[in-house]
């Protein structure tokens, strides 16, 4: 390995904002159920319509319980746009923070709430495998668990959520979240075009921002090689700053010509670290010239 160096440069995910399937449920066709002692399996996929659907932003559709029939959800259309707020009856649901953790109230007719809480709880999903752990709690069903040694429930995506109302090509659910209309962020030119608003001058426009799932309000944030280090032999560390809401490619080529042949660096979709930064130890043996840029996923869409 005689030179080996980085390319301080992230890549797009596909864009996806104004193609994107109707709903329907997320969940595994083989794991599908969670479980309450009191009342035994909940079928989180009764079928491809009504089944539970995992978004970005909140949860929609139904559980089953063959004893106490259906658990709503959320409609998901909160009235805020991006989150229920759970403080009226017309505007219930299970909330997504977009890292895995679930928070909010279900609703079953026949027994009342079912909450989802982040305290005791803790209801989340390894946006890695899909798989759900945790538990709800309902006051006649009791504890629902949705991991344990005879099943698990899985989804096998995160639906991409938010319809782009204004035209920006920015989700109208993430602009909301963020500054709460849809002016702020995006924008458009005088050919009515998407003009690439970077709002915090950070280099990286808003679009991209959403892509690598940074805030576009913190110049601070943004997708980066953060360091580069040798470290004995031919290995070397490589860290990125990283968010728990998206997973990583490493990616590496031996050009930088007008068009590199980028490939996979031999890691793999790569779940972060933590909420700050990740660090991956690559082995260069038999390179000559390497470069390396890093490159955001959105979570199972790899
Ligand atoms: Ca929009
Ligand atoms: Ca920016
Ligand atoms: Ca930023």
């Amino acid at each position: 390995m005689r030179n080996v160096r980085v390319l301080l440069a992230w890549v797009l995910l596909v864009p996806f904002l104004l193609c994107r399937p109707a709903a329907g449920t997320t969940i595994d066709e083989s794991n599908r159920y969670a479980w309450a002692a009191s009342t035994g399996w909940i079928n989180c996929r009764t079928d491809t319509t009504n089944g539970a659907v995992l978004g970005e932003f909140v949860c929609s559709g139904y559980l089953y319980c063959p004893s106490t029939g259906w658990i709503h959800l959320g409609d998901g259309n909160p009235t805020n746009g991006y989150q229920y707020t759970n403080t009226a009856t017309n505007d219930y649901g299970v909330n997504h923070d977009g890292k895995g953790n679930l928070a909010g109230n279900a609703w079953c007719p026949s027994t009342g709430w079912i909450l989802f809480e982040q305290d005791q709880g803790k209801p989340k999903v390894d946006l890695e495998t899909g798989v759900f752990s945790g538990y709800a709690w309902g006051y006649s069903l009791g504890w629902i668990s949705f991991s344990n040694s005879s099943g698990f429930c899985q989804t096998v995506a995160v639906e991409q959520q938010g319809s782009d109302t204004d035209g920006d090509d920015l989700s109208d659910m993430w602009e909301l979240s963020i500054t709460n209309d849809l002016t702020a962020l995006g924008g458009t030119n005088e050919l009515g075009q998407p003009a690439g608003t970077d709002f915090d001058g950070d280099g990286v426009v808003d679009s991209n921002e959403y892509l690598a799932g940074t805030n576009p309000l913190d110049s601070n944030d943004y997708l980066r090689v953060t360091d580069f280090q040798l470290t004995g032999g031919s290995n070397f560390n490589c860290t990125w700053s990283s968010d728990l809401s998206r997973m990583y490619r490493l990616e590496r080529s031996d050009n930088l010509t007008n068009e590199p042949d980028w490939v996979d660096s031999g890691l793999g979709v790569e779940a972060p670290d933590t909420d700050t930064n990740t660090t991956r130890t690559l082995d260069g043996a038999g390179l000559s010239n390497a470069f390396f840029r890093v490159k955001a996923v959105f979570p199972l869409s790899e």
